[in-house]
């Protein structure tokens, strides 16, 4: 194998998929374009990949939307509802992307611990697996054609089956694991067409043995490589765990058939040492991950081959590659022209990664001469990342090493709650929004406007301040009782603070795919963090001179701006939040001073960052609690916190949500009708909660008297003192038309109920 990487960005360079995929759902190009589009980006994946002088390129990275969803179609999990629609292959996976009128799209979820989100397949009793797409060998003869030798690569069958749910109707007792013998069959099929097609390795992606997992799952895991093993016809295996340590699964793998396996020497802390004490890996090659796939920072290449050194007697051959695939990080450090330099030089992005992995490939199989030119340049840039000043702010330094534990404390609820009904004086289950109001093109327009000089700054304030003006007195109008200022001025949550934070450094094409056409662009963390100046103050304290009404000021939470951040890989993660946190409290107290008296400091990504081992879970929660708190509890017992969190699974992480301690909690809770409740009462929540009660992921406006039947859920579950009411998230990518019906019809449940 010598130098791979696991797998390669597909959005295209400038998002070319993203706007041939949103150019063919709106009608404005046909199939045969899309696919040319596609077709091109692979091609020009391929040739990248081998002209960059990788031994093994890695094959049927492509997707039109997601992995996850290509793998259920390759096998033929396709649910009834999809397949009996009528529409032609991609038609039929688009609308278990995106779903259609009569069929809702299947649940899309986080892909471990990373920003990325894949289409959750749905496995009954019933599913027929079978191979029902041959893309992967097509793509095999595709790349060929182009004189590109390629490593397919594919979710692996467990992975696969543990990311499933249950389809609906499935007994109780039924889990997707129970139908691995089918599923391995449709596998092993596919592995014989494969090697008949010419192919030499084949890769499969088990990332789930990066988390916790039962004896039943690693015998399971046992079973299929045995099985997969032992067929007479496939081709070489290499199974790649990525994202942090096997623990029990690498001994699995590495007794079993499997030629090769790839592990994650990044993020598998104790992965090196596992690596040399398990027996079985003597026969095998060992793909080493030392290439960071999912931060944009230079490899220590010194540091990289001193760590394959040690690894050499393990296996009998060691390669190199990437910890996981690239899909995670963005294409070309040089296509950013406004990057500091400095900064820029201790970057690598997916390209430079892919040279990096050359490098040590080289480097260990022509010895160090081979590439001494290229490794001191990397050892320039390492240390001088390592000494610079930008890096080190002594002022937040010595601020951090003198935090006392009352920063993250504040008085007991129940005073502060008489204090806050006092100062503010709300009526029973008040009404207000999570935070942004639709973005309008005129809004987008002026943003694009300012950033190339076509209009000045005065000219932007002015037009903020136009549609804050407007969307206060919407509000009003609609009847709302705590206001926002919408947030006009902010392109992405986390973007927006991290431009107007020292420390960071933003991107100007640095985008990843977060599902199918969407992207974000990280904003990257690489020095200490400073709050220069008050950032929000003057939006939400105009907003705030408009109406007589209480206006909540919108934070960003420093766990969330550290999930959706490249972040800084020389400290603990833990300081570097305390660090953010106290920049976001300074900005909680200077609304203070300016006489806001709701805060919110959102943590959508609370969930996201949780470790996926257990026995690190208590130390993460505990730093993000505390910063969370730190950036929160510098206010007056009267100033009332509110915080917001996405996604409905918060099993694990139900008592940090207690104890953020934040007055006022909004979750998303209409899609799961409202159970969340019961969840939170178990554990003793007793703060106010605005559970949503409107899904905003879809464009349908709810009934009025739907949104009765949910508060009437919710009432049965949280007294009427503590109920607030809101939607499920922020309405920035919904319409105004679908907003305004929407909120009116909440507004006018709460009439009925109160
Ligand atoms: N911001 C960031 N990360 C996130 C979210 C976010 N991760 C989780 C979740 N929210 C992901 N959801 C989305 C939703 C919409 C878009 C991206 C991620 C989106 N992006 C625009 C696009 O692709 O057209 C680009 C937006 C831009 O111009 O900046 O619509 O909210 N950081
Ligand atoms: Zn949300």
């Amino acid at each position: 194998i010598g130098s791979t990487v696991l797998g390669y960005p597909r959005i295209g360079p400038n998002r070319e998929l993203k706007r041939a995929l949103e150019s063919y759902w709106s009608s404005r190009i046909d199939e045969a374009e899309l696919r040319a589009v596609a077709r091109e980006l692979r091609v020009d994946a391929w040739r990248a990949l081998r002209d960059a002088g990788l031994d093994s390129v890695p094959g049927n990275t492509f997707s039109f939307y997601d992995h996850v969803l290509d793998t259920a179609v390759t096998f033929g999990a396709v649910p009834p509802r999809f397949a009996g629609l009528g529409l032609g292959p991609l038609d039929t996976y688009f609308a278990m992307a995106r779903g259609v009128e009569s069929a809702p799209p299947l649940e899309m979820t986080k892909w471990f611990d990373t920003n990325y989100h894949y289409l959750v397949p749905e496995i009954g009793p019933d599913t027929r697996f079978s191979l029902a797409d041959r893309t992967p060998v097509e793509q095999y003869r595709e790349a060929a054609a182009e004189g590109v030798i390629t490593r397919p690569v594919l979710v692996g069958p467990l992975t696969f089956l543990l990311l499933a749910k249950a389809a609906d109707g499935a007994p109780e007792s039924f889990q997707p694991l129970d139908r691995l013998l089918g599923l391995l069959d449709a596998y092993a099929e596919l592995l014989g067409e494969l090697r008949r097609a010419g192919v030499e390795w084949v890769q499969l992606d088990e990332p789930a043995f990066a988390a916790d997992r039962t004896p039943d799952e690693l015998d399971a895991l046992s079973v299929a490589y045995e099985r997969l093993g032992e067929l007479e016809e496939r081709p070489n295996l290499l199974v790649a765990g990525y994202f942090g340590d096997l623990g029990e699964a690498l001994g699995v793998l590495a007794s079993s058939p499997v030629e090769a396996l790839a592990v994650d020497l990044v993020a598998g802390k104790s992965t090196v040492d596992a690596v040399s004490t398990v027996r079985g890996l003597s026969g095998k090659t060992l793909v080493a991950g030392l290439v960071d796939g999912r931060n944009v920072w230079r490899t220590d290449l010194d540091k990289a081959l001193a760590t394959a050194a040690t690894l050499l007697g393990s296996a009998d051959e060691v390669a190199v590659s990437t910890s996981c695939s690239l899909l995670h990080v963005p294409y070309d450090v040089a296509a950013e022209a406004d990057i500091d330099p400095q900064v820029k030089s201790w970057l690598a992005f997916a390209a430079q990664k892919v040279r990096e992995v050359v490098v040590l490939g080289r480097a260990l199989s022509e010895g160090r001469d081979a590439v001494a030119g290229e490794l001191a340049e990397a050892r320039a840039a390492i240390a001088d990342r390592a000494s610079a000043d930008r890096v080190r702010n002594h002022r937040v330094r010595a601020r951090l090493q003198a935090l006392r534990p009352e920063y993250s404390q504040r008085s007991d609820y129940e005073t502060r709650r008489a204090a806050q009904q006092k100062s503010l004086r709300l009526p029973a289950l008040p009404t207000t929004t999570i935070g942004s109001f639709p973005q309008t093109t005129d809004v987008r327009k002026a943003r694009a406007a300012l950033r190339s000089g076509r209009i000045d700054q005065a000219t932007y304030r002015q037009r903020m301040r136009d549609e804050i003006e407007r969307v206060i007195r919407l509000q009003e109008e609609i009847g709302l009782d705590v206001l926002v200022h919408g947030e006009p001025e902010r392109n992405d949550m986390v973007q927006y603070f991290a431009e107007n934070l020292d420390g960071f450094a933003s991107t100007d094409n640095g985008w990843v795919q977060s599902y199918g056409s969407r992207c974000v662009r990280p904003p990257i963390l690489f020095g200490d963090v400073a709050r220069p100046k008050p950032i929000t103050v003057e939006w939400t304290s105009y907003a705030q001179r408009l109406t007589e009404k209480p206006v909540k000021g919108m934070l960003t939470g420093p766990v969330t701006i550290l999930a959706w951040s490249f972040v800084r890989d020389d400290q603990p993660l833990a300081d570097t939040a305390k660090q953010v946190a106290l920049a976001i409290r300074d900005e909680v107290n200077d609304l203070e001073a300016a006489g806001i008296r709701i805060l919110q400091v959102d943590e959508p990504a609370l969930r996201e960052l949780l470790p996926l081992r257990s026995a690190q879970h208590a130390d993460y929660l505990d730093w993000a609690v505390t910063s969370f708190r730190l950036a929160s509890c510098g206010v007056a017992e009267s100033t009332q916190i509110h915080t917001h969190l996405c996604y409905s699974e918060f099993g694990d992480v139900i008592n940090a949500i207690v104890a953020l301690d934040a007055d006022v909690t909004s979750i998303e809770a209409a899609r799961s009708r409202m159970e969340v409740l019961d969840d939170l009462n178990a554990v003793g929540f007793g703060r106010g909660v605005g559970p949503g009660v409107y899904d905003i992921h879809s464009p349908r406006v709810p009934e009025t008297a739907e949104v009765v039947d949910l508060l009437r859920a919710a009432l049965a579950a949280v007294p009427a003192e503590r109920l607030w009411v809101n939607p499920d998230c922020g309405l920035k990518t919904r319409g105004y038309a679908e907003v305004e019906a929407a909120l009116k019809h909440m507004v006018e449940a709460i009439a009925e109920l109160r």
